[in-house]
């Protein structure tokens, strides 16, 4: 199977580093969602990326979609995300904050690099609702005292919010000073020295729009 997408985005890195936790071997073709569109629209007419190409030829497209597939290809003893129940829940609930927070940091990139001036509302809200996650992911971190966000095992979340952060603090430095987020830079830090987060990482290389 192949893994189509650049380890800049957060929602590829999440998908690609689970996969490494898992030992779920890859290809990996590292196309680009705007260079490399043409390639990608067989798979997905979306040309989004993350998209998972299996043996059968079925692409899976959507990282939560992809993980869900992982987390059923390994079983429930090994995958990342309990089965059901409020600890599902709580864990899907940090995942969206984090992927979401993923979303407003992409769509302010664009906003920077594809537009010739760029919407001054848009751009303050996509920075308040960047601002409002990271404070409450902050407060969340802060209150757990185990290793990871649910307990002494990484999970989905942990990743997610590992992988957004290297993007946010790499596109928009000045919306993720270290010093506002004790917590979260701590968890970012345990979760980059893990080897799957070395071996999988690439420095943001965003579109020129050319
Ligand atoms: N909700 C999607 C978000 C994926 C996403 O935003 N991918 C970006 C790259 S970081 C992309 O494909 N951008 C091109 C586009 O949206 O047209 C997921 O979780 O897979």
């Amino acid at each position: 199977m192949f893994l189509i997408g650049q380890y800049d985005s957060p929602f590829v890195r999440r998908v690609a580093i689970a996969m490494r936790l898992y030992g779920i071997g890859f290809e990996h073709r590292p196309w680009s969602t705007f260079g490399d569109a043409g390639k990608i629209a067989p798979y997905n007419p979306l040309r989004r990326v993350p998209t998972l190409v299996l043996d059968s030829g079925e692409a899976l497209i959507e990282s939560t979609a992809i993980l869900d597939y992982l987390d059923e290809t390994v079983g429930p003893e090994r995958a990342m995300l309990p089965p059901r129940g409020e600890a599902r829940r709580k864990q899907l609930r940090l995942c969206a904050l984090a992927t979401g927070l993923g979303d407003k940091a992409v769509s302010l990139v664009y906003e920077r690099v594809l537009r010739k001036e760029q919407l001054k509302l848009w751009v303050e809200r996509c920075e308040a609702q960047i601002g409002g996650v990271l404070s409450v992911l902050e407060q969340e971190r802060a209150a757990v005292k185990t290793p990871y966000l649910f307990g002494e095992r990484i999970g989905h979340a942990d990743v997610a919010v590992a992988c957004v952060l290297r993007f946010t603090g790499e596109a928009h430095a000045s919306l993720f000073p270290p010093s506002r987020y004790p917590a979260l830079t701590a968890h970012a830090a345990r979760c980059e020295a893990l080897a799957p987060f070395q071996e999988i990482v690439q420095p943001l290389a965003p579109p020129s729009g050319d």
